[in-house]
């Protein structure tokens, strides 16, 4: 296939940390030779515009705050929901490079705009909080609930995709705030912990994951934050968590995407930061298992 690629070099959603120098890293780390190792045509479309923090106010949203950059947010979402919108109405699949995971929040929205699409969240967090449940305000917490039209984002259609709930899943969970973890267990998204993974391995929790999402109609997206792995594999990353899944078990991961790329309707990879990398491996990791969930195998 033709792989168009969409940097977003975003950091509002996070407080500035560094993970909009995200995608030119894993630039740098070769993705798009690896996609075109994985046989695939590759195309860069640059990177969207991103207004910086300095020059701006957190608080520009309606809930101040509790939703930091929310007003910006929404401009660069808007963006590029029409910039995955447009490559796919080209014909080509949009691998999207972040950036902090509020990017999400714009992937989906062009990705689901005239399709019923599941979806697969690979991350350490459960992205399901709220103005009234986050601790921190960032938007990267948010950007599920966001995409779902939960509680205070019923009325945001900016940012509501539509897709359901039910073909909804999160992989790899290990750190959810108490608010957040009431409401996601009230909801009809499936959450696999890494308990899941313990108990049932990868291949096992990924392949219903994958059987979940591919139940709407019109195929699923993919959002792989790179805290879903263990910081020893993947060091460069705004919020590591301990306990995440190997480099092994990532690849099986993406393989089961590769698996299932019939139905794979776009692609994100986010949460890059360079500035706690060790020698940009996280990107160049990144890089992997993009090819990997692309159909590059070992034989
Ligand atoms: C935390 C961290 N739950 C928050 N979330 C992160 O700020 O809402 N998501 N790091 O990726
Ligand atoms: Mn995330
Ligand atoms: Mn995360
Ligand atoms: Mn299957």
């Amino acid at each position: 296939m033709d792989v168009r690629l969409i940097g977003v070099p975003m950091d509002l959603g996070s407080d500035r940390r560094g993970v909009d120098m995200g995608p030119s890293a894993i630039r740098y780390a070769g993705l798009a030779t690896a996609v075109e190792t994985a046989d695939h045509t590759c195309v860069d479309a640059g990177n969207l515009p991103v207004p910086g923090p300095e020059t701006r106010d957190s608080a520009s949203g309606e809930y101040g705050d509790r939703a930091k950059f929310l007003a910006e947010t929404r401009e660069v979402c808007t963006t590029l929901s029409d910039a995955v919108q447009d490559t796919l109405a080209d014909g080509q699949f949009p691998l999207v490079l972040g950036g902090d995971h509020s990017i999400a929040i714009g992937s989906l929205g062009g990705a689901a705009r005239d399709r019923d699409i599941g979806l697969v969240w690979f991350d350490a967090h459960g992205d399901y909080n709220t103005p009234s449940t986050t601790p921190t305000g960032n938007v990267h917490g948010m950007s599920l609930a966001a995409t779902l039209g939960v509680d205070e984002f019923v009325g945001h259609d900016w940012a509501r995709s539509g897709i359901d709930p039910a073909n909804t899943v999160l992989v790899g969970v290990r750190s959810l705030d108490g608010d957040e973890r009431d409401a996601l267990a009230a909801s009809e998204v499936t959450v696999y912990t890494m308990s899941d993974v313990d108990e049932r391995g990868v291949p096992a929790v990924a392949d219903e994951a994958f059987d979940i999402a591919t139940d709407a109609r019109d195929g699923f997206h993919v959002s792989l934050d790179m805290d879903f792995l263990d910081p020893d594999e993947a060091p460069g990353v705004g919020t590591p968590v301990r306990g995440g899944v190997t480099y092994r078990e990532a690849h099986a991961a993406m393989e089961g995407v590769a698996d299932h790329r019939d139905d794979l309707v776009s692609l994100e990879v986010v949460e890059v930061n360079p500035i706690l990398d060790d020698h940009n491996r996280t990107a160049e990791l990144a890089v992997e298992l993009v090819a990997s969930a692309l159909g590059k195998r070992i034989l």
